[in-house]
Order: structure tokens, then sequence, then C-alpha cells
């Protein structure tokens, strides 16, 4: 009968965390602490950016609300909000924002073993148009926390313990990897719980979507274009692949995710390094997109591979579907092989 309909068994982001704890019985739970704090900035964000819209139809946006408070903007309060969040989880060491051009070391007397890199709200420029924006993050192992340095940040991609976004569109949608393949969880706003919706995700091995913007293509590379040529007149009889551009990396990301394609970020003659930064945007979508079974290249090498040498250092990036990334491997090896 009607009660049967609401399943009693939900699996929750935190117990989800939980069951992975157990799962390495070494582990004091400073990385479920850790998680439950960067799952709370997620909620609070979700609030704000709902509200956003609201705030700014009544006016209250960019002027003071009742409290004479200067309504902040969205970007600002989403970085302040995890700041705070992670410096007092007592599980960080040293945080790294797409918002703070330092890192932030947090005070000895609070240190945790972790780093956190992440983009607060990414696409931020989107809000007043109701698209999709996210956070992304990134979280690495400190060494010596006490002792920490820029140079403990700058690591390669593949040293991150884990990774994730979350998205602020239709609705709130985590994507999360520790390492062991990708969960996708829901928030149910009447819970204040995320919940597991897309369980073990794998991103098709080859897909029908194309996502770039195209507006760059008079300064993209040979390989780059030639990428898009193919997409737009294959060679082989098969049908032209579609072209998808949010403009939102969450957004971009989270739809080849699940079904399938390669988002490119590329290089081009006015921005030699691509526009998105390593640290927090390439790495998490990097690390997700290889435990979903896709892959993600850089145009000279795989892209978890990179080792930073500045912590908003950008790069160019091709992820997504394995044999469509392949396929632009392919490309750029053969460029190199004839230059
Ligand atoms: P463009 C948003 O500003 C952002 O950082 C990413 O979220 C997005 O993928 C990219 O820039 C869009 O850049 O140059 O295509 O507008």
């Amino acid at each position: 009968h009607a009660v049967d309909a609401q399943r009693t068994d939900l699996m929750t982001i935190t117990r989800y965390v939980l069951n992975e704890q157990n799962r390495n019985p070494e582990s004091r739970g400073d990385f479920t602490i850790l998680l439950s704090h960067i799952v709370f900035g997620c909620k609070f964000v979700a609030s704000a950016v709902n509200k956003a819209g609201l705030a700014k139809l009544i006016g209250l946006a960019g002027e003071t609300n009742v409290q004479g408070e200067e309504q902040k903007k969205l970007d600002v309060l989403s970085n302040e909000v995890f700041i705070k969040a992670l410096v007092s989880s007592g599980r960080t060491c040293v945080l790294v924002s797409e918002e703070d051009e330092e890192a932030t070391f947090v005070d000895p007397k609070l240190r945790g073993k972790y780093c956190v890199c992440f983009d607060p709200l990414d696409g931020s420029s989107n809000i007043d148009c109701g698209v999709s924006i996210g956070t992304i993050f990134g979280i690495y192992l400190i060494k010596d926390k006490d002792n920490v340095t820029l140079g403990d940040v700058l690591q390669p991609g593949k040293k991150m313990l884990a990774a994730g976004y979350c998205m602020y569109g239709s609705s709130c949608t985590l994507v999360l990897s520790t390492g062991n393949g990708v969960n996708g969880f829901t928030l149910d706003p009447s819970l204040g719980e995320f919940i597991l919706t897309h369980p073990d995700i794998k991103i098709p091995k080859k897909g029908k979507i194309y996502s770039v913007n195209e507006g760059n293509a008079k300064n993209w590379d040979g390989p780059t274009a030639k990428f898009v040529e193919k997409c737009k007149y294959p060679q082989d009889g098969s049908p032209p692949k579609s072209l998808r551009y949010i403009g939102s990396m969450v957004a971009d990301v989270h739809r080849t995710l699940l079904y399938g394609g390669v988002f490119l970020y590329p290089a081009d003659k006015k921005s030699p390094n691509g526009k998105l930064r390593v640290l927090y945007e390439v790495f998490p979508m990097s690390f997700l997109m290889e435990q979903a079974g896709g892959q993600s290249f850089t145009g000279k090498e795989r892209a978890l591979d990179l080792i930073p040498t500045k912590i908003h250092e950008r790069s160019p990036v091709f992820l997504g579907s394995y044999d469509d990334v392949e396929e632009i491997k392919t490309l750029y090896a053969e460029q190199a092989k004839s230059s």
C-alpha cells in the first residue's frame, strides 16, 4: 500500500562515506569529518543560490538588507562559507581557493592532515540567467601538517585522495569519488540530506556529443581544429556529433559524465595554457573522469600527471569518453611527430 512506495533504506552521502571509512580500518574518521564539512558547505551554497534569484528579483542583491548589511556577491559568500567550514573541521592544514590569490595556511592549533583545493562557485557569471553553476573540490594528503609549504600543494593530480563537484541547478547534485568509482547524490531539501541517486557512474566508452566554445575556433591549433572538423563532418559515414556547450564547467562536465562525449577547453593563440585552472577545475574533473572509466588529456600528457608550478596555473583540457579522448591524443601525437 501507499507507505511501501516510500523507500526506507535510503543511502545518504553520510552513510556512504562512513561505509567507505569502514573499508579502511586504520582510518580514524578524519576523512569522514572533512567530507561532512564539505557537504555542509554545499548545502549552504545550494540554499543561497536558490535564494539569490529571488533576492535579485526583490532588489536585495547588491543593496543593504534589513540588517543594513551589504548583500554579498554569491561567489564571495560561497568562498567564506567553505573556508570557514574547512578550517573549523580541524582536518585541513592548507586551502587553495579560486577566490583567493594566496593559499590559506590554517592556524597550527587547528590543523589536520588534508589540503583542499576548490572553486567555491564556478561559472558564477551565469547566476543571473539561471544556468547551473557549481562547487568543485579536490582533496590531498599532506605529509607533515606542522611544516606544510606551498610545495606540498603543487602535487600532480594523480596524488589526489578524492574529488567532486556539487551542481546547483534544477536539483542539487553532488558527484564524488574517493578513489573507488564515482557516485552521484541528490539533495532532498525536505530531509536536508544528499541521497544516492546515481550509484557507480560509468561514462559511455564513446559519445555523440562534443562540448567546446566554437567562438574560439579561429585561434585553435591544428589538432583541435581537426578533431572538431571530424565531429562535424565525419569521414567514416557516421552521423555528425551534436554540439552542447553551456559555458559552466560543472554543467558541461556533468552532462558529459552521464551522456558521454568530450568536453574541450583547448589552448589557443589568445590563451596558450587554455582557461581552466589546474588545481581546482582540471584535476578534480580529470580524477572523476578516470574513476568513471573515461580519461583526460592536456594536449601533451595525461592531465593527472601534470605537476603545477603555481596554485592558479591554467592548462588546456580534453576530457570525457575514453575513445573520444583517444582520438584527440592521436591527433596531437601526429602533430608532435611531424613537428
Ligand atoms: P568561455 C566559467 O567562467 C568557466 O570558468 C567554466 O565554468 C566554463 O567551462 C568556462 O569558464 C567557459 O569559458 O571562455 O567558453 O566562456
